[in-house]
């Protein structure tokens, strides 16, 4: 390629032989990776190592600057993926310049149903496939220069790894959450209490008679980590179950949409849920974008309301159902009930006909309740959750034949099932208050229930529900109609009424202020081969144990057929198996766990693919580490609290947006347990979180509508073509089905990797999507072409610079020099890498046109300054430029504030051709602004002596000529 737009360019083609071209990148840029591995010149020191013995290196501040790491999936990457670690890489860089010990390294999360499935449809081992992913990802990676510190760098599926997974996974088995201390014991702390009656285990009996399957019984109502027969979503398209973050807001699978229906299994879960409010209330103290802790604190979603028991009435008496609103204050307008239809007291309710006087319209046109309800449970059955919840207007369900009796109007309601009642929320059973809450109004409408004003409407309605079209349920309102004997709210703000009836329903024991969460425990455990181990044995009475420490790692069985077994998607009736189950040999073990050998079965589930990814922060500090998780000090020292970050953490993590609630609200959760037991000093593990944007690509399709290779599209005054026919043009993702990908291999080979690291940092800012547009990739290469030039004589390939001290360097080549240094170190600081090369190519253009000599000492620190970016060039001239040391860690340049202050020139005011005055002003100054400084000036205004001005004649910046009336 020649360049014929360069003015710069004194040599040309073959008479250029030392130029900076992608042939030369491509000698510079492996040399140095294999110059970096073999010094280790991105190893982080370790307070118990290196900083032990060296003082200047212990002073030092820390970074922790971490990506989030990837899936080595088969496809390999494209150049969105790397867009996060080369500004991670960019920002470690420039904190080791600024004189911080930098730990930055990248693992893989390696577990899990992608890698899984690929495997599958490859007929490959998940571990063959996984590594040979790896080994491709490691070397693009590499050859993208990322500052790694590869001693650090691990896979989840790496035994020595997983081990400490599954002893995490122990300790939090092997605790309880007390919440009067508000944190995590140990279970013997717990076990200690029942053994001396501090605490009742079961009331009525002595811990010491309790055998051994009832105290697992009860200590399971404890745990932190606990196996339970619940509802819980069933993929039978997957084949295995699912957290309920991993289930879309249609219901269905997140990975392979597939429909997810709701089936009672026995599975292992995490009490995350005892940990709602410190979750929510540590959100504060991070430094992370508003949206996704606005997503973390609406999907634990605290509700303040109270629980309110309502009696049945007739033969039930004795018998109550207890709701949950978010409305008590609106207790006089509850003119019916609802239950979920799984409700457990449904069954018990139900009389054996259909009371006097029920409507028609309330049985369905069932002969008898039973039947009523039957049906409409295999209905509702049919329906996700968030069916359920949505066609607001379209409200089914049947009476239950049940009333109850409403405790402060006394009056006798009718109990509904409707599947708009779900019931994993509160209570699983509602009171209905039609007048104030929408779904009520459609459902009372429905079924021609009575609806009863009790706020007064503010927005100029009347209190007649009769004439509304909907709920009037505003909160800044006034209780009416809302009083008994005892009790009256008629009059009160809701704020006010609620505090009120709260007070009066506890002291009749009828009801107490509660807080409820959406938040629910973390479904922990999966029916696939390719994940952890649980490390659980069953013995014969079907009580589980742990494995002691010393038995860990537990490590995957090698089997024949890891493939999950799946089901037709459709047919909820199908129940998962696990592929470890198989495997009889493995399953069935012999062990002495401290009384003896006996008989054991093993767990046959593995854990889901967020565990790994829970707590791989804290390997990174101390990963060869066989002793313990991390070693304390080097803990303390890298993630531990300090000003600002009152509970620790990694200093930036860098990520995609997308993982709001799955492994951000696991990792916290895990976080909060080991800081509890106190294995480690953080109780958050990342500080500042950052999500960067995606880089998107056009998409080319055909009249079908199908992608054609974005390649081979030409475009022609705007219009695209393929093969002859035109194609349109969309913006969208870029990846392998979409016809788009490309490579960074195939711009490292093209431009090297310098330029690729340039181009993408320079796109835009870090968190804003950005096209990506391969044409403009050779701005960036320009750049570094011009840089290598105005250090190296591109005939002779000598170092061009001349050697004189900086002070001689002339004002206007130190100004932009220190403007640039000034501007690079703010923007970096900041993550805006975008304007941080604008400045880097503004002073560089500034050498470029002064066409002389660079004078060392401003090459020197030129080149400084393009370090981080462009590391591998950088090195490149650093070491032509005389130093044997690696750029790596040297010191950014600091700006000199002597020459920040924007020069000035001198203007001279003259009127009738005589100088009057003379100012000082920029010298980008416009004419409008000269010409009213100069008017403005006392000795000009003297001059003129109160004469009005005819014309004045201005030559920005130098002159103005005034011509006086
Ligand atoms: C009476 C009432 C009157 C209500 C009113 C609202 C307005 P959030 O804010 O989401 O917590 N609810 C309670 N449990 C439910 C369940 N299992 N399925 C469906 N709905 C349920 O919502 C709490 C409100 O949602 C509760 O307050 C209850 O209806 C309903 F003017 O009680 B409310």
């Amino acid at each position: 390629m020649s360049e014929t737009n360069s003015a710069a360019s004194p040599a040309e083609g073959a008479t250029a032989p030392h130029r900076y071209t992608a042939a030369m990148a491509a000698e510079i840029e492996p040399r140095w990776q294999d110059f970096w591995d073999a010094e280790g010149t991105y190893e982080a020191p370790n307070p118990t190592g290196e900083l032990a013995g060296d003082p200047e290196l212990a002073a030092r501040p820390k970074k922790f600057i971490m990506d989030m790491f990837p899936y080595p999936s088969g496809a390999g990457l494209h150049v969105g993926h790397p867009l996060g670690y080369i500004a991670t890489d960019v920002y470690a860089r420039f904190q080791r310049m600024t004189g911080h010990n930098v730990l930055h390294t990248l693992g893989f999360d390696a577990f899990g149903l992608p890698a899984e499935q690929y495997a599958v449809q490859t007929g490959t081992h998940p571990r063959t496939s996984t590594e040979a992913n790896m080994a491709n990802m490691r070397s693009q990676l590499r050859r993208l220069g990322l500052g790694h510190d590869n001693r650090r760098s691990f896979a989840t599926i790496d035994p020595e790894y997983y081990k400490w997974t599954q002893w995490i996974f122990l300790k939090i088995f092997n605790s309880w959450y007390d919440e009067e201390a508000g944190r995590a014991r140990p279970i013997e702390e717990l076990i200690a209490q029942f053994a001396n009656g501090d605490r009742v285990a079961v009331e009525g009996r002595d811990w010491a008679d309790l055998d051994a399957r009832e105290r697992a019984e009860v200590l399971g109502r404890y745990r932190l980590a606990y196996a339970s027969d619940a509802p819980v979503n069933w993929a039978p398209g997957l084949g295995t179950v699912l957290a309920n973050e991993e289930v879309t807001s249609e219901g269905r699978s997140e990975r392979g949409n597939f429909p997810v229906f709701k089936a009672k299994l026995r599975q292992w879960n995490m009490r995350i849920t005892a940990y709602a409010d410190r979750l929510l209330d540590d959100l504060d103290g991070l430094d992370w974008p508003e949206a996704i802790k606005l997503q973390q604190r609406n999907w634990i979603g605290r509700s303040e309301g109270a629980r309110v028991d309502f009696p049945f009435d007739g033969e039930h008496t004795g018998k109550a159902v207890t709701v949950f609103t978010t409305r008590q204050d609106t207790l006089f307008g509850a003119t019916y009930m609802v239950l979920a239809p799984e409700h457990e007291l449904v069954d018990e309710i139900v009389p054996a006909a259909w009371p006097d006087g029920t409507r028609e319209s309330w049985t369905g046109g069932h002969a008898t309740p039973a039947e009523a309800v039957e049906k409409y449970r295999a209905f509702a059955a049919g329906k996700s959750d968030v069916e359920r919840q949505a066609d607001a207007k379209e409200k089914t369900g049947v009476f239950t034949g049940a009333y109850a009796v409403n405790p402060v109007s006394g009056e006798h309601i009718p109990v509904f099932i409707a599947d708009y009642v779900l019931m994993g929320y509160g209570t699983g059973a509602i009171m209905a208050v039609p007048a104030h809450d929408s779904r009520d109004f459609a459902f009372a409408r429905a079924f021609d229930l009575p609806v009863r004003c009790v706020v007064e409407p503010t927005d100029g309605r009347s209190t007649d529900p009769l004439t509304w079209d909907d709920a009037f349920n505003a909160h800044d309102a006034t209780l009416m109609a809302s009083a008994n004997a005892e009790v009256s709210l008629d009059g009160l703000d809701v704020t006010t009424a609620k505090a009120r009836i709260t007070g009066w329903l506890r002291e009749r024991g009828i009801g107490e202020g509660t807080v409820n969460f959406r938040l629910r425990d973390w479904l922990f455990s999966r029916q696939r081969y390719w994940g952890e181990p649980f490390p659980i044995v069953y013995d014969e009475d079907g009580v589980a144990h742990a494995l002691p420490e010393s038995m860990l790692p537990l490590e995957l069985p090698e089997v024949d057929d890891y493939s999950p077994r799946t089901f037709d998607p459709d047919d909820a009736d199908t129940q998962p198996e696990t592929p470890l189950s198989r495997n009889e040999d493995w399953v069935n073990v012999t062990l002495d766990l401290g009384d003896g050998p006996k008989k054991y079965r093993r767990e046959t589930n593995t854990m889901p693919n967020w565990a790994g990814s829970c707590w791989y922060e804290l390997r990174y500090l101390d990963p060869h580490n066989d002793q313990r998780l991390v070693d304390p000090e080097t803990e303390r020292y890298w993630m531990g609290p300090r000003e600002g970050m009152p509970a620790g953490g990694v200093d930036l993590y860098i990520g995609g947006a997308e993982h709001a609630v799955l492994h951000l609200l696991y990792a916290r959760f895990w976080s909060k347990v080991l800081f509890d037991l106190g294995y480690i000093s953080s109780s958050e593990p990342f500080h500042k979180l950052y999500n960067q944007g995606m880089i998107q690509a056009y998409v080319y399709r055909d009249s079908r509508g199908i992608p054609v290779p974005a390649a081979e599209v030409e475009e022609r005054d705007g219009t695209f073509w393929y093969q002859g026919e035109q194609v349109s043009r969309l913006l969208g993702k870029m990846g392998k089905s979409l016809k788009n990908a490309v490579t960074p291999d195939e711009i490292c080979a093209e431009y090297g990797a310098d330029t690729l690291r340039l181009y993408e940092m320079a796109m835009g800012p870090l968190d804003v999507s950005r096209p990506w547009d391969t044409r403009a990739v050779v701005g960036q290469y320009r750049l570094l072409q011009r840089l290598w030039r105005n250090v190296v004589d591109e005939a002779t390939g000598e170092v061009s610079v001349v050697d004189v001290p900086e002070a001689e360097a002339g004002t206007d080549t130190l100004r932009a020099l220190n403007k640039a240094v000034d501007g690079v170190t703010q923007d970096m600081a900041a993550l805006r890498f975008n304007t941080a090369i604008a400045k880097v190519t503004e002073l560089n253009n500034f050498l470029t046109k002064a066409d002389r000599p660079v004078p060392r000492p401003v090459a020197e620190k030129l080149v400084l300054l393009i370090a981080p970016l462009a590391p591998h060039i950088a090195e490149e001239l650093w070491r032509r430029l005389g130093h044997q040391d690696s750029v790596v860690h040297q010191e950014l340049p600091v700006a000199d504030p002597a020459y920040l202050v924007d020069e000035t020139v001198t203007c001279v005011v003259q009127i009738k051709g005589k100088v009057k005055a003379r100012l000082e002003v920029s010298p980008s100054v416009s004419e409008a602004d000269l010409e009213q400084a100069a008017l403005a000036d006392e000795r000009v205004q003297a001059a003129l002596g109160g004469a009005g001005v005819r014309k004045v004649i201005v030559r920005a910046p130098k002159l103005v000529n005034i011509v006086p009336a």
